[in-house]
Parts: C-alpha cells; sequence; structure tokens
C-alpha cells in the first residue's frame, strides 16, 4: 500500500501552526477546527495529528493510542457541538471523503462533522 504524504499540505501548515484556525478541540493525538467553507450551521473538521493520507491509511498504520485518541476526540467533538441523539441532539453525518472519487481536496485524513439542520439524502442516487 503506497501512501505517500505531502507535507505541504494545507492541514499539515495548519498543525505546524503556519495558517491560523477556529480551534473547537485540541488533544495529544488530534486538532479539530471549523470548516472554511461551512455547509451547515454545524461544521467541523477533526483531523489526526499524525501524517495519514486517509482513513483506511490511518486503519492500517496508526498506532492503538492514535487510533483511540483519534475516535474519542470524534466523541468529544459531537458532544461539544451538542448533536448527539443520545443525549437531546438532532443529529449529525460524519463524511470521510477519500482519493480522486471520494473527491477528497485536502490529502491529509479529515472527518467532516456535519450538523445543526436536515442534511437530505446521502448521495443522490446515480450508480
Ligand atoms: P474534502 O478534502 O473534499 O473533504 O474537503 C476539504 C475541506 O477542507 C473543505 O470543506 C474546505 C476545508 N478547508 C480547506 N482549506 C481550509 C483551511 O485552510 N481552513 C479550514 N478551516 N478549512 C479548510
Amino acid at each position: 500500500m503506497n501512501n505517500p504524504y505531502d507535507t505541504e499540505n494545507i492541514f499539515a501548515k495548519i498543525l505546524r501552526g503556519e495558517i491560523p484556525n477556529d480551534t473547537v478541540l485540541e488533544t495529544e493525538h488530534a486538532l479539530a477546527f471549523r470548516d472554511i467553507q461551512p455547509q451547515a450551521p454545524q461544521h467541523v473538521l477533526v483531523i489526526p495529528k499524525g501524517p495519514y493520507v486517509n482513513y483506511d491509511h490511518f486503519a492500517h498504520t496508526a498506532s492503538d493510542a492514535e487510533i483511540v485518541g483519534y475516535t474519542r476526540a470524534i466523541g468529544k467533538v459531537c458532544e461539544m457541538l451538542g448533536v448527539q441523539p443520545g443525549a437531546g441532539g438532532d443529529g449529525y453525518r460524519m463524511i470521510a471523503n477519500t482519493g480522486s472519487d471520494g473527491v477528497q481536496e485536502v490529502p491529509h485524513l479529515h472527518i467532516h462533522i456535519l450538523g445543526g439542520r436536515r442534511l437530505g439524502r446521502m448521495l443522490q442516487s446515480k450508480t
């Protein structure tokens, strides 16, 4: 599996503090910040701090501590945004666009958490 990581991608620059961001949460293994082009009232990106291109790269090569830390950070962000259905929220959508078919613009793993409105069907029914 070949997942070359571009250290000049925009999220790498955010992690290095070279570009500002609207931070929601920072932990040992993750950073969450508001998307610059929000598509819902709540639109937060959660990224691991390590150099992972996409989720399958992360799942195959990250340490257990990174995987747990990243996953817990995603859960914490959902809690902070008040979108958890089990805690009175109205729900949310998690998206990880990956590669060319997934129309991934930034080659550093990021999960979008979107909420605050009805988001419609996941995909238009084209096959
Ligand atoms: P995608 O790779 O297609 O999942 O989308 C990348 C997202 O990243 C897109 O919603 C816009 C967002 N984005 C791109 N550049 C920046 C930036 O410099 N700051 C922030 N906060 N978000 C960005």
